[in-house]
């Protein structure tokens, strides 16, 4: 009796697990998040080529990459970090260039990446006065012209919300006349997210929480570092997760670049090492698996120099 009921609850957690096993194919939600490396630029148009699902991307720059010019790809302009001068307006300028005269589509723009965090890990370190001192003059004007901007996208560490809530009362300071209180206004909240999926869902719950009834853009995420099976879970549960919330915009695996060079360890990164699509790799681009492992490298090579001996 016993064991038949343990089976019953077997069969039933089997039948479960085959339905949620399999991620969403396709999903017109996805961007790229475009990190190019110069000694393989071969590579660049694999995130082009028919059938992609992808929608979007974004370059960490304000001016887009001539390579997808012609493609289907929104480009989304990003203002990184602080200029030298804070009253500089080169962003603005750059993005209206864009708009004004070379007719591109710019309906959303990024702000800032990874304030809170140090250069050396790629963060763009600012202090919260100076980074509002930055949007006060560069991205009011945009929304003034009817782009969408994101609320900066702080690391994954706790420290990010402190950082936002500081750059927002920092911001407010800098709209408010003497008898009238102002807040800056955003478009959407933007997160990253290094780390398993309970903790990427306890995540975006903090934020959505800080900041209600905001859309939410994850531009950069991962499971880091994990085994191959593993990180395929994750890639499927959090994909699925972001295409059924209504509040989730966009999202960008981070990701594109190929495993021998990836400092997210070899498993999430979405081409192998000799640069074709892996399994995670063609499901984000909406294709069915190729079954190519991470670590796969090109033999011929070292197989023509062996038979030239
Ligand atoms: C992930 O989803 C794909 C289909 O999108 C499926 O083929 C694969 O088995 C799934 N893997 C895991 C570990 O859930
Ligand atoms: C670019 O690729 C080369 C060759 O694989 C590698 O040595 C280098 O570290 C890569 N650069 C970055 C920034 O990943
Ligand atoms: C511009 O891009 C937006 C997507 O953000 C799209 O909805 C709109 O149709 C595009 N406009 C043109 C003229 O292509
Ligand atoms: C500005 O933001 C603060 C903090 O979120 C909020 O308490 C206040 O009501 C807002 N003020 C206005 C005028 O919207
Ligand atoms: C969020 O949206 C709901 C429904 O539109 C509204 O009732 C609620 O007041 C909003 N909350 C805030 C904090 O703006
Ligand atoms: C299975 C597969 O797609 N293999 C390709 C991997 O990449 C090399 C080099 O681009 C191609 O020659 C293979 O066909």
């Amino acid at each position: 009796m016993v064991q038949i009921r343990s089976y019953a609850v077997l069969a039933a957690l089997q039948f479960l697990t085959a339905r949620t096993a399999a991620g969403p194919l396709a999903s017109p939600k996805r961007g790229l998040a475009f990190t190019p490396n110069a000694t393989t630029p071969q590579d660049n148009s694999i995130w082009i080529q028919e059938p992609t699902d992808l929608t979007w991307y974004y370059n960490y720059k304000p001016t887009p990459e001539s390579i997808y010019e012609d493609s289907k790809l929104e480009f989304v302009p990003m203002l990184w970090g602080a200029p030298s001068n804070l009253d500089d307006t080169s962003f603005l300028s750059t993005v209206k260039t864009l708009i004004e005269d070379r007719d591109i589509n710019i309906t959303h723009v990024l702000s800032f990446n990874e304030p809170d965090g140090p250069f050396a890990y790629g963060g763009s370190n600012m202090q919260p006065a100076a980074a509002a001192q930055v949007w006060v003059k560069n991205l009011i004007p945009l929304q003034e012209m009817g782009v969408r901007v994101g609320l900066p996208a702080c690391t994954g560490a706790p420290s990010g919300l402190v950082w936002l809530q500081n750059f927002l009362s920092e911001c407010s300071k800098l709209v408010s006349t003497g008898d009238e209180t102002r807040n800056c206004t955003y478009d959407f909240v933007t997160i990253h997210w290094y780390g398993n999926f309970e903790g990427l869902a306890s995540h975006m719950g903090s934020y959505s929480a800080a900041f209600p009834n905001k859309t939410m853009w994850i531009t950069e995420y991962n499971l880091n570092n994990q085994d191959l099976a593993t990180t395929q879970a994750f890639y499927n549960m959090s994909a699925e997760y972001f295409d059924r919330l209504e509040f989730v915009e966009r999202y960008s695996l981070f990701g594109a670049f190929r495993s021998d060079v990836s400092n997210v360890g070899p498993n999430a990164a979405m081409l192998s090492a000799d640069g074709n699509l892996t399994d995670i790799g063609a499901w984000y681009l909406g294709r069915q698996g190729t079954g190519i492992s991470p670590l796969q490298v090109v033999w011929s090579g070292w197989l023509n120099n062996w038979v030239g001996y």
